[in-house]
């Protein structure tokens, strides 16, 4: 162990270079230091409040991002920064963010709103700005293909066309997402109902919560994002942060909580719990409302995934939201190195003495139909290998699927690796009609743009495609887990008038 805390470290090869912190700050930190494993890939710091960690910070919440209305355009204003963060009591880390020198404002917005959101760029590399779940024109979405260089400013502009959810936007610059997303560039873009849904907490910071998770790594010298652990999903960090707060506490006044969870890690997958054993109740997928709450005692959330769930709070009630070990579908190592036996606490909540309103489960919700399976015209296989799909890696100049627009169509995905992945779609949202082999995953009918495909597993997607007709500049399918992606796990589709030339594309029936 370091304890030379006047030494700048040596830059690990393996990532960004840790910050000199002062003497004072490394003795502070070596709390957490000293009870790092060899390892460091499972959680170790602040792991549980069984154990004694007190978890009493109040979370923090993002702030909603102010708009200006312009010529019936709501227009927002990001700027991508850089700086140093406490994401640990004395521990610092070199971060990212927009507005900020860490995660992001959330931006809000309502169906059937014009928006319009200009971004600059004050970092010192490349970067992008990318709507994750949004269906909108391909030159709007903030790919590889939109990057926005040192100091200039990219401007996105769309109408929100799609049910209310909880979407979020995330750079994308080509082989750098990793990075960027885990050092803190990662906010929610919540699309509101022009009305507030019957029963459901709709008060922001009150009762709707938001909870960013991202890992990071405590190690001598400071902090930095996930570590390599020889997991063969991507870096994994030993200490979990919760929209920037370390061990938080959430204090419940209201005995219905709505948190719109976003799993914002590289790699890490969370296996949603409650500490009391009691049932939580999930209301919302990726791209917007169930049609009915779906009661569950444990939810797995993959990274780039989000839930909406209700947690039922009683007066001066004690609950941990908490991550159990799960199963990820790969060998026993493969899984412990990926924390998959990691027990992980990401929040305390505490119900007040005296609860205010006394609101009752909803029994339905307004949802969108979802899409029939019948109704795809087109079906299509997928094979996931180690960093490929269907045998290739990225390539920018390369479309590798030719979609006709307003149509559905069937996407089988097969996981042929011995490795844990992802699959997500941008501009669309999809239904997942089965996950089936070694994933015993049930499947909820919701909307999704991102599903997890564990090894041996295939996923039947049903994927309605939007009607941005624009042959020439493509939409990306890729891994979201991030050092996958970074590697290449990404392939193109444009949306065209009639049919191309679909490079694997046959009629079904
Ligand atoms: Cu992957």
């Amino acid at each position: 162990m370091r304890n030379d805390a006047d030494s700048t470290p040596t830059p690990p090869a393996d990532g960004p270079p840790p910050i000199r912190l002062s003497r004072r700050t490394l003795l502070l930190g070596v709390g957490g230091i000293v009870t790092l494993g060899a390892g460091g890939y499972w959680i170790t710091e602040g792991r549980s409040v069984e154990d004694g960690f007190s978890f009493d910070t109040p979370l923090r919440i993002p702030p909603e991002l102010g708009s200006e209305l312009i010529d019936g355009e709501r227009v927002f204003r990001l700027s991508a920064q850089s700086g140093e963060t406490e994401l640990v009591p004395a521990v610092a880390f070199a971060t990212l963010g927009f507005n900020g020198a860490y995660l992001a404002p959330t931006i809000r917005a309502v169906r059937g709103e014009r928006v319009r959101v200009h971004v600059t760029n004050e970092l010192d590399m490349p970067t992008t700005a990318h709507w994750h779940g949004m269906i909108l024109p391909a030159r709007q979405d903030g790919t590889p293909h939109q990057t926005i260089r040192p100091g200039n400013t990219w401007t996105a502009a769309w109408q929100i066309n799609q049910p209310p959810a909880t979407l979020w936007y995330h750079p994308h610059p080509h082989g750098q997402t990793e990075l960027q997303i885990s050092r803190g560039m990662a906010g929610l873009f919540l699309i509101d109902p022009a009305e507030p849904t019957p029963g459901l907490p709709s008060n922001y910071g009150v009762d709707d919560i938001p909870l960013i998770i991202q890992d990071v790594t405590i190690q001598p010298g400071g902090g930095k994002p996930g570590t390599p652990t020889g997991s063969p999903i991507g870096r994994i960090g030993n200490t979990a942060i919760v929209n920037g707060t370390h061990r938080p506490q959430f204090h419940a006044s209201t005995n219905l909580v709505r948190f719109r969870i976003l799993n914002a890690s590289a790699a890490r997958c969370y296996n949603l719990t409650l500490s009391t054993g009691e049932p939580f109740h999930l209301v919302a997928t990726d791209g917007g409302l169930l049609s009915a709450p779906v009661t569950l005692t444990n939810l797995l959330l993959s990274p780039a995934e989000r839930a909406e769930i209700l947690v039922e709070v009683r007066q001066g009630a004690e609950i941990v939201v908490r991550s159990v070990p799960h199963e990820l579908g790969m060998s026993n190592r493969d899984n412990i190195v990926s924390g998959a036996h990691d027990t992980v606490d990401l929040l305390r909540i505490t119900g007040a003495a005296v609860l205010g309103g006394q609101r009752s489960l909803p029994r339905s919700l307004p949802s969108d139909p979802l899409p029939l399976p019948d109704s795809a015209s087109v079906r299509r296989n997928f094979v996931l290998g180690d960093v490929t799909i269907n045998g290739q890696t990225m390539e920018m100049n390369r479309i590798d699927t030719r979609v006709t627009a307003q149509t559905t169509e069937r996407w089988i995905v097969t996981n042929a690796s011995t490795r844990a992945h992802n699959f997500h779609i941008h501009g669309t949202q999809f239904t997942v009609h089965a996950l089936t082999g070694s994933a015993s995953t049930v499947t909820i009918p919701g909307w999704k743009d991102t599903v997890f495909i564990p090894p041996k597993s295939t996923a039947e997607l049903v994927i309605p495609f939007g009607d941005h007709v624009d042959p020439t500049t493509p939409y990306m399918y890729h891994c979201h887990l991030l050092w996958h992606e970074d590697q290449g796990m990404m392939a193109q589709y444009t949306l065209n008038e009639t049919r191309g030339m679909p490079s694997s594309a046959t009629k079904e029936g």
